[in-house]
C-alpha cells in the first residue's frame, strides 16, 4: 500500500476524550473513529490489526476442533424467553420491534440461538463432542462505555459452544479451549493469566477468565507471582492427549478475580501473592444443562434420551486490540508484536523525486507485496518518521539517497530500537513475499 494513497487520517493531537493510552493512540494512528458512545467505525489500518487477530483466534480454534459458523446479529425474542433469559438481561439488552412488531434484539451473546440450532438438527448421541463457534458482533448497552474499544458497546466477540454427553466429556472440551486460549493469546505476544471466576448471568458453575496484566485494566486480581514469570509461548499442546494434567498445572496456581478471592489460603502465600489490574480477553463457561434443559436440546442414547451438557467460551476479539497497544506501546506510539501488525514493514523514502531513490524504493516496494506501507509521499522526513513510530509498524526500512549510491538502506526495529545496515540485494530478500 502506498501511503500517498492510504486513508490514514491521523492526529497530532491527543484527543482529551481518550483517557488510556491504547484509546489515545487508536484514535491518534487513524485505527478507529468514534461514530457514537461506545460504537466504533474501524478505518483500514485499524481493520487489518482486527483481521489479524481474529485470524489468530480462528486457527486456534480450529486446531482445538472447533468448527466455524455465523450466525447472525439480531435474534427474535422467543428464544429468549425460552431459555428465561430475556426479563433477567434487563437493560444491557438493545430490544428492537420489526415492521410486525414482533420484538427482536441485538445479541449479547448466543447461548439461545446456538442451542436451538444445536436441538433440531442433532438427534443422536453419535453426532457428539460438537464445538460450534463464531466471530460476530455483539452489543451490550453498557451503562458507562469507556476506554475506545476495551469497554464497547458493539464489540467484536468469538464464541465457541460446546456440546457433550456427559459431565465428563464437557470437562474435556473446557479443557480443549482452555489450553487454546493459552496458546491463542501467547502467538500474539501477550500473556494472560487464567483467573477462577464468577459466571453472572452466563451461568454455571466452572469457569475462568483470562487476563493480561496491565496498570489501566478494569479488573482487580489476585495471582500468584510464579505465574505472571511462567512463559507459555513455546509450549506445543497435543490435543490428541488427556490435556487435565496440563490444566491442572496451570489451575493448581492461586489465580482469581476479585469476586472469588480465599482470604484464608491467601494468608500462606506470603510474599508470593501480587495483587494486580487486569484486562479480561477472554472468559470460559461450564454450566452444564442451563441452556439444554430450559430448551430441551435432548439427544438419544443407548441409555435413553440425554440432556445434553453444555459450554461457552468468549474471546472480546476487538478488546484485544486495545490490550495490545496497552502492553505494547511508548510515547512515540504503537510497537505492534509481528503476528498482529497492520504492515509488517514502513518503506520510508527519504527524498521523493529523486530518481534513484525512488527507483529503489519502487523495487523494494514490489518485492515486499502486501505487508508493506510505503510512505511515498513529499513530506519532510521528520514528519515520515514520526507518523511510522505513531502506528508502530515492527520494521521501518528508510531509503535515502546517499544509501542508495552506496547500494544501502538502513533498518529500524520498532520494539528494540536497534538500527542496522542492509545491502540492497539483503533488503530486498528481507520482507519479500
Ligand atoms: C462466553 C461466550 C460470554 O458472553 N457467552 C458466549 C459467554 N462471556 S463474557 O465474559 O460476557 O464475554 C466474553 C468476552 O467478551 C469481551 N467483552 C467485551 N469486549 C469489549 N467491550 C465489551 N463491552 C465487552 N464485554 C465483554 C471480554 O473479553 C469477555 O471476556
Amino acid at each position: 500500500m502506498r501511503l500517498s494513497a492510504y486513508f490514514l487520517p491521523t492526529l497530532k493531537e491527543t484527543p482529551a476524550e481518550a483517557q488510556i493510552a491504547s484509546h489515545r493512540l487508536m484514535l491518534r494512528a487513524g485505527m478507529i473513529r468514534q461514530s457514537a458512545a461506545g460504537i466504533y467505525s474501524w478505518l483500514p489500518l485499524g481493520l487489518r490489526v482486527l483481521d489479524k487477530v481474529a485470524d489468530i483466534v480462528r486457527e486456534e480454534q480450529d486446531r482445538a476442533g472447533a468448527q466455524e459458523i455465523l450466525m447472525p446479529t439480531i435474534q427474535p425474542a422467543e428464544v429468549w424467553k425460552e431459555s428465561g433469559r430475556y426479563d433477567d438481561y434487563g437493560k444491557e439488552m438493545l430490544r428492537i420491534k420489526d415492521r410486525h412488531d414482533r420484538e427482536m434484539l441485538y445479541g449479547p451473546t448466543n447461548e439461545e440461538l446456538v442451542t436451538v440450532l444445536f436441538r433440531d438438527a442433532v438427534k443422536s448421541y453419535k453426532a457428539l463432542p460438537q464445538i460450534l463457534y463464531h466471530i460476530q458482533w455483539k452489543f451490550r448497552d453498557e451503562v458507562r462505555p469507556r476506554f475506545g474499544v476495551m469497554r464497547g458497546r458493539e464489540f467484536l466477540m468469538k464464541d465457541a459452544y460446546s456440546f457433550d454427553l456427559d459431565p465428563a466429556a464437557a470437562r474435556r472440551s473446557y479443557n480443549r479451549m482452555f489450553m487454546a486460549y493459552m496458546r491463542t493469546y501467547a502467538r500474539m505476544g501477550l500473556k494472560a493469566i487464567p483467573m477462577k471466576a464468577d459466571t453472572g448471568p452466563i451461568g454455571g458453575d466452572l469457569s475462568h477468565e483470562f487476563h493480561v496484566l496491565a496498570e489501566t485494566g478494569e479488573s482487580e486480581v489476585f495471582v500468584h507471582k510464579d505465574f505472571i514469570n511462567m512463559d507459555w509461548s513455546q509450549r506445543d499442546i497435543d490435543y490428541s492427549s488427556d490435556l487435565q494434567p496440563m490444566v491442572d498445572e496451570l489451575t493448581g496456581k492461586y489465580a482469581v478475580t476479585d469476586e472469588k478471592r480465599d482470604l484464608e489460603h491467601e494468608k500462606t502465600l506470603g510474599d508470593n501473592l501480587v495483587s494486580a489490574r487486569g484486562i479480561e480477553v477472554g472468559h470460559i463457561f461450564y454450566f452444564g444443562t442451563k441452556y439444554s434443559k430450559a430448551m430441551n436440546a435432548v439427544v438419544n442414547s443407548p441409555n435413553g434420551d440425554v440432556t445434553v451438557e453444555m459450554g461457552s467460551y468468549g474471546i472480546g476479539v476487538s478488546r484485544l486490540v486495545g490490550a495490545l497497544i496497552e502492553a505494547y506501546h511508548d510515547d512515540a506510539g504503537i510497537k505492534w508484536p509481528e503476528a498482529v501488525a497492520p504492515f509488517r514493514v514502513g518503506l520510508i523514502s527519504l527524498k521523493k523525486g529523486d530518481a534513484a531513490c525512488d527507483e529503489a524504493c519502487e523495487k523494494l516496494y514490489k518485492a515486499f507485496g502486501r505487508e508493506v506501507l510505503y510512505d511515498d509521499r513529499d513530506e519532510r522526513a521528520g514528519v515520515k518518521f514520526a507518523d511510522m513510530d505513531l502506528i508502530g509498524l515492527p520494521w521501518q526500512m528508510v531509503v535515502g539517497p546517499k544509501g542508495v549510491a552506496a547500494g544501502v538502506v538502513e533498518l529500524k526495529n520498532r520494539m528494540t530500537g536497534e538500527k542496522s545496515e542492509l545491502s540492497f540485494e539483503e533488503a530486498l530478500k528481507r520482507f519479500a513475499e
